[in-house]
């Protein structure tokens, strides 16, 4: 499936029918995926999305290579083209710095850090220098985050009034997509939102003021700070002693500020942070258990945090649900359904904090998920029933990652 999920030999569509381009954090999570058996493939993936870097340093959402047709927005729609590659305007979190350190564990080619290492240092520091404020990154649109109809944004989408844009939705035309994708609501204003920055030349400088989206995602947080201890690691390999130095201490200063800014101990979670309101978006989602992998909490956050995790998010006959609270739908896209790429992010965070049994739950839970329904984008918890698109690229490669009976934690070698 992965095979003809592949464009051009070298990066991989997240999957035919949904989404025929290339992907940033799904890229990554495929490379993780393959790195161990098919390992120069986990190298053009990244190659791929490394040779769409824009020259600020930032790694676009969307690539789109090649023409096709099913999906809004295209390259129509955002009007992007450098180099001769046509992007989106818009990044994800920063999963590929780990996909890298990943490679290279697998295969001790040392080249692989030299190949990567540039580029992933300068997507870092676009982060710090344009996307950060007071030691926080931030996202300027919801797809930037992943988790797109997450209900934590609903507050800030709900401030923005978007009239009537004129747009025609492609993701429609899966079946029961009515049930399971966002709402015409919310593609309002994600439509308004990408506009607006399209009209402002992607400017990032004039974004900060103007964008009504502007927001601390617990999430993307997370994996920055997880992001910079690769690097770090990565440095420490190529024995550049000062370097390692520096992003060891550039990522602890993101993990103290989510530690005091973003905990909310009534749900024992951590959540995301609205700068453009000035408050605090409280929904007990997965993006906060996503801390362990970045090793946010402190050890009073971390038992609350488990007993969260237990209580809430591991409650159905399979876990981790996307989020709980009064908005939960069990079928719909980012509102509860099972995600494996947020199992990953879990149960490796788990592994990372010595919860073995925990994390191994997890994996075994989303092992018996895939083999008895398929490569599916998103699982209901409780029925187990497949949803969104059939053959899902990051389902896929992580279960190849997990299936690997050698398969050990590669989380401890950058403590
Ligand atoms: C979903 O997001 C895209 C926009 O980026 C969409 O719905 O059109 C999300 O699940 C996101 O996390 C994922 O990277 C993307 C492609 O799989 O699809």
């Amino acid at each position: 499936m992965l095979e003809s999920n592949r464009r051009e030999g070298s990066y991989t569509v997240p999957s035919e029918d949904l989404y025929p381009f290339q992907w940033n954090w799904d890229s990554a999570f495929i490379a993780v995926g393959l790195a161990k058996e098919r390992p120069e493939k986990a190298e053009k993936e990244l190659e791929s999305l490394v040779e769409a870097q824009w020259d600020n340093g930032m790694i676009p959402q969307i690539i789109f290579w090649q023409e096709a047709g099913g999906y809004f927005p295209g390259p129509g729609e955002w009007q992007i083209e450098r180099d001769g590659v046509k992007t989106s305007g818009i990044t994800q979190p920063p999963v590929a710095v780990h996909a890298v350190t990943e490679l290279y564990r697998e295969t001790g080619e040392e080249s692989v850090l030299e190949k990567f290492a540039g580029p992933m240092e300068r997507y870092l520091e676009w982060w710090r220098e344009e996307r950060s404020i007071d030691d926080l990154v931030y996202v300027r649109h919801p797809w930037e985050t992943g988790m797109d109809d997450s209900p934590a944004w609903e507050p800030v989408m709900e401030d923005i009034e978007p009239g009537s844009p004129d747009y025609e939705r492609e993701d429609l035309q899966l079946e029961d997509a009515e049930d399971e994708r966002p709402g015409d609501w919310d593609y309002d204003r994600y439509v308004y939102l990408l506009r607006q920055a399209r009209e402002n030349d992607w400017d990032e400088n004039t974004l900060r003021e103007l964008s009504p989206f502007r927001v601390a995602d617990v999430l993307t947080n997370s994996i920055f700070v997880r992001a910079c201890r690769e690097l770090s690691y990565i440095h420490r390999q190529l024995g550049n002693t000062r370097k390692e130095r520096e992003w060891r201490r550039k990522a602890e200063e993101t993990a103290e500020a989510i530690r005091d800014r973003l905990w909310e101990s009534e749900l024992r979670n951590f959540v995301s942070y609205d700068f453009a309101a000035g408050r605090k978006l409280r929904e007990n989602t997965v993006a906060g258990l996503a801390s362990l992998y970045g090793g946010i909490p402190d050890a009073d956050q971390e038992e609350k945090l488990l007993q969260n995790m237990e209580k809430n998010f591991m409650e159905h006959r399979y876990g981790c649900a996307t989020y709980s609270g009064e908005e939960q739908d069990l079928d719909r896209y980012w509102r509860g359904p099972v995600w494996i790429n947020t199992n990953w992010l879990v149960s490796e965070g788990l592994d990372y904090r010595g919860h073995e049994t925990k994390a191994e739950r997890i994996r075994e839970q989303s092992i018996e998920l895939i083999e008895e329904n398929g490569f599916s984008e998103y699982f209901n918890p409780e029925s187990a029933e497949p949803r969104g698109s059939d053959r899902f690229s990051w389902t896929a490669a992580l279960y190849l990652y997990w299936l690997d009976e050698s398969y050990t934690s590669s989380s401890m070698s950058t403590q």
